[in-house]
């Protein structure tokens, strides 16, 4: 599956800038420079000051030229890169330059693809590689540079090892029954198993509180008319972007902010009252907030009124049984009361008045500790995991917990040991099927 094609891209980011590059891997990028800049020779690893030609012999600009011999290369492949003014038409020119001298133009992610199929990172620092250059706050950034820097995939390995060596002894044990392995050391297979277990939970743990400081989630405000929860949203946007009044039904189309609460990026989305009408423009916005509630990790049902949480909770419960909810009692200045936190039934309600902008931290650290993520101080060590790690951490600890439960079936024990390594393996990429692969990658930019 190795291409033999030499693939050009302009790098940096569309519009102008100082610098601008256009990056070149492949067996061809050698020649492609030496055929641009008009160099007798490159010398690799070394910036060359040097002028840029078209395939006309026109100048185009002057700047650097860097070359990457291979192997020693983010590729693993002859590169080159062009760093020339960053204008969007220059640019252009010497990305047709390398075409006209034989490139073809690259795919999203397809030089990071080739440093995967290089073995030059394995699958999670390739999706590193995306993760560092999306991060929306800096904790993200660190914790992306964890990642490409090989910490997680460290840890994948290790625990690979270890499920490997306990496979192995199994397997031996079947297929030389006659040597009278004693096979049911029971207490030691149980041992070694069970302390793989408890590291995969700790890896999932951690792996969870870094997806979600890469990728946050959606908070969705929801609740009767007129509750407040546009003037919510322009507290936590820190703006005048949802329309106020005291006329019920104002807030038809969904409105949307992004916010950071602790570095953490959260999508909150106001959206209209839910009521019963007959108004057909009111109805079409309460199906919109409906659909919200269901694409939600979290929705704050804001009430004006203790008595609604009996009203309203099944009908909540019933739309999305995955969300999680957090009650929030709005207007708590009309009645004199103080901003806490209760406990009415099972239900934890924060009280605030988003008017006067009480309370507000109160209800952060509360949408923080439903995802875990409160205590979480900025030293500590996470990696940008994905949902992909995570559905594949949940997947090894129900294999092992079934092999756990085979211990005196060793052709079943067996089996699951073998699907729990491939899953293992497949978060670095050592075992994870090609169209897996083309989704992974199809998500770059191009000229990464
Ligand atoms: N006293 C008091 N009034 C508030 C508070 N929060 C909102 N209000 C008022 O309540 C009224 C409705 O506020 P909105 O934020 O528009 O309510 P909403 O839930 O978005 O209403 P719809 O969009 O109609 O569903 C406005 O007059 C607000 O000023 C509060 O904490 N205290
Ligand atoms: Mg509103």
């Amino acid at each position: 599956m190795r291409d033999s094609s030499t693939i050009a891209a302009i790098a940096t980011a569309a519009g102008t800038g100082g610098v601008g590059i256009v990056r070149v891997s492949g067996s061809k990028a050698e020649a492609i420079a030496l055929a641009i800049t008009h160099l007798k020779k490159l010398t690799s690893h070394k910036a060359q000051l040097t002028s840029f030609f078209n395939q006309d012999n026109q100048l185009l600009d002057k700047g650097l030229v860097l070359f990457f011999k291979a192997p020693k290369s983010f590729t693993g492949e002859n590169i080159v890169e062009f760093h020339a003014h960053g204008g969007p038409a220059l640019l252009q020119c010497l990305l047709d330059a390398t075409i006209s001298n034989g490139a073809t133009l690259a795919e999203p992610g397809e030089f990071t693809k080739r440093a995967f199929l290089n073995n030059k990172i394995d699958l999670t620092q390739a999706e590193a590689v995306a993760d560092i250059i999306s991060a929306s706050t800096a904790h993200a950034v660190v914790n992306a540079a964890n990642s490409l820097s090989g910490k997680f995939s460290f840890k994948i390995n290790i625990l690979l090892e270890k499920l490997v060596e306990i496979r192995m002894y199994i397997e031996a044990c079947l297929d030389f029954p006659e040597e009278d392995i004693d096979f049911i050391e029971k207490g030691q297979i149980l041992e070694k198993l069970s302390q793989v277990q408890t590291e995969i939970n700790d890896i999932l743990v951690v792996a969870k509180k870094g997806q979600i400081i890469q990728e946050g989630f959606q908070v969705c405000l929801i609740g009767k008319p007129n509750v407040g929860k546009s003037t919510l949203l322009n507290l936590f946007s820190q703006e005048d972007l949802a329309i106020v009044t005291n006329i019920p039904g104002t807030t038809r189309d969904p409105v949307r902010a992004l916010i950071n609460i602790n570095g953490i990026p959260i999508k909150v989305v106001d959206t209209a009252g839910i009521h019963e009408t007959n108004d057909p423009v009111e109805k079409a916005g309460i199906d919109k907030s409906i659909s919200i509630i269901n694409t939600s990790s979290l929705a704050l049902v804001i009430i004006d009124d203790l008595n609604d949480i009996d009203k309203y909770i099944n009908y909540f419960l019933k739309l999305n049984q995955n969300v999680k909810l957090i009650w929030v009692f709005n207007k708590i200045d009309l009645i004199d009361k103080s901003p806490c936190v209760d406990l009415i039934g099972k239900h934890r309600v924060i009280s605030i008045s988003a008017k006067f902008n009480e309370g507000i931290g109160l209800l952060e650290k509360e949408i923080l500790d439903v995802f875990g993520v409160q205590s979480m101080d900025s030293n500590e060590s996470l990696y940008a995991s994905r949902k992909r790690h995570i559905l594949a951490l949940n997947d090894i600890d129900r294999y092992l917990k079934s092999a756990l439960n085979n211990l005196n079936q060793p052709e079943l024990l067996a089996q699951d040991l073998l699907s729990a390594q491939n899953k293992l393996s497949s978060i670095t990429g050592d075992f994870s099927p090609d169209d897996l692969l083309g989704e992974i990658f199809s998500r770059f930019c191009i000229g990464k």
